[in-house]
């Protein structure tokens, strides 16, 4: 069932309407893999600096092993978004602009990642050592984030800045890394040690840092993307901009559930939520089920490094049924979600959302 759900849109396990993987996305892919060598050679060959050929090699090396490993659901989404609002074939030029606009969010992710790996003392990645555990790598790792970040306006610059939408591009990719950045803020100081109080830990907490550190740069960014680039005012289109919140909440709340319920070779992760003591959506709803005695069990171990504190969180996990409470959550939200979306007026914005929603409802990974 696993395998059709993925690939099967009239699946009985997936509605109907509800695409998993569009075709369009399937013919593209190759087109938008492409966009990425010609980014990565004209930043390896930037005229503003002088590389010498260790230079060039460690972009080259660095870019490949953090930027295009990830799923690509985010870059994708700029060119399916695009397609499904223009309502026709794409020219050659609009497969670019919008791949290159793609990359931009991948090179974003790539940047945040690097950084917050190093920020929760991560351990693999995308099936992969976290980049800065490679013992050439370490500390420079910290660095080649800012680089990465820095890549994202000399994109923009080379191939948009004679577009009527250039300064709009550039304003937008500034907000959502100051929210991205504020809501890693949030995620970082609640977990501060020495202040370790789980009472403060509450849904309303989750949903300010999930929102921030997550839901914009993951959904909302790669639709706005594509509606400036189809010549739209980002002010006229709030009611879309709260779905997509709504919809990377529902997905951070997946990815905390994944980070204990996942299994690593599958998330390319190993979860460390439960070490980190981190207002996970999973230790917020342990707290609320939880008995006096199991909340005792929750205050001692959790935020714990050694392996038995982190298993006796598990097993309470376990025991109130948390994974049963995720599904509930899972459907329900859904459900939400599918109602708002049927509210928008304009019929290719359902399309673009319900296309995003496919792509996550329900993911393993
Ligand atoms: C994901 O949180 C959040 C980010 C990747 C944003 C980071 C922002 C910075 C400004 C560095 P997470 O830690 O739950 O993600 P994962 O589970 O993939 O490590
Ligand atoms: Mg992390
Ligand atoms: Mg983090
Ligand atoms: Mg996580």
């Amino acid at each position: 069932t696993h395998i059709s759900d993925l690939t099967n849109n009239t699946s009985s396990h997936n509605p109907p309407f509800i695409t998993r993987k569009s075709t369009m996305t399937t013919d593209l892919k190759p087109k938008f893999l492409q966009v990425y060598d010609t980014l990565k050679s004209e930043l390896i060959n930037d005229p503003s600096f002088e590389f010498d050929d260790d230079s060039r090699q460690w972009i080259d090396k660095m870019l490949d092993y953090n930027v295009p490993g990830g799923k690509l659901n985010r870059g994708l989404s700029v060119l399916d978004s695009y397609r499904l609002l223009k309502g026709g074939e794409l020219t050659d030029d609009e497969v670019f602009l919008a791949s290159a606009l793609g990359w931009c969010i991948e090179w974003l992710q790539a940047y945040f990642l690097v950084l917050d790996d190093i920020m929760d003392a991560s351990h693999t990645r995308r099936g992969q050592p976290c980049w800065f555990r490679l013992p050439k790598v370490g500390m420079i790792a910290a660095n080649d984030g800012i680089l990465l970040r820095n890549h994202i306006p000399r994109i923009l610059k080379k191939h948009f800045r004679g577009k009527p939408y250039y300064v709009d591009l550039v304003d937008l990719f500034n907000e959502v890394e100051f929210q991205t950045a504020s809501g890693q803020m949030i995620d970082l100081i609640t977990t501060l040690v020495g202040e370790k109080d789980l009472s403060k830990y509450s849904l309303s907490i989750h949903r300010r840092i999930v929102q921030y550190k997550t839901a914009y740069y993951s959904f909302y960014l790669p639709v706005a993307c594509a509606l400036l680039m189809s010549g739209e005012d980002l002010d006229k289109h709030v009611e879309v901009k709260n779905v997509l919140v709504d919809m990377g909440t529902y997905f951070q709340v997946q990815d905390d559930y994944l980070d204990c319920f996942g299994a690593p070779e599958v998330i390319g992760k190993i979860g460390t939520d439960i070490e980190d003591f981190k207002c996970s959506w999973l230790v917020v709803k342990a707290l609320e089920l939880a008995n006096e005695e199991q909340k005792k069990v929750l205050h001692e171990n959790y935020g714990q490094k050694d392996p038995s504190s982190v298993a006796k969180v598990k097993e309470l996990y376990n025991t109130l049924n948390l994974q049963g409470v995720f599904e509930d959550y899972e459907s329900t939200s859904y459900k939400k979600l599918i109602t708002s979306i049927e509210a928008h007026p304009s019929k290719p914005v359902q399309a673009v959302l319900k296309s995003f929603l496919g792509k996550i409802y329900k993911r393993q990974n």
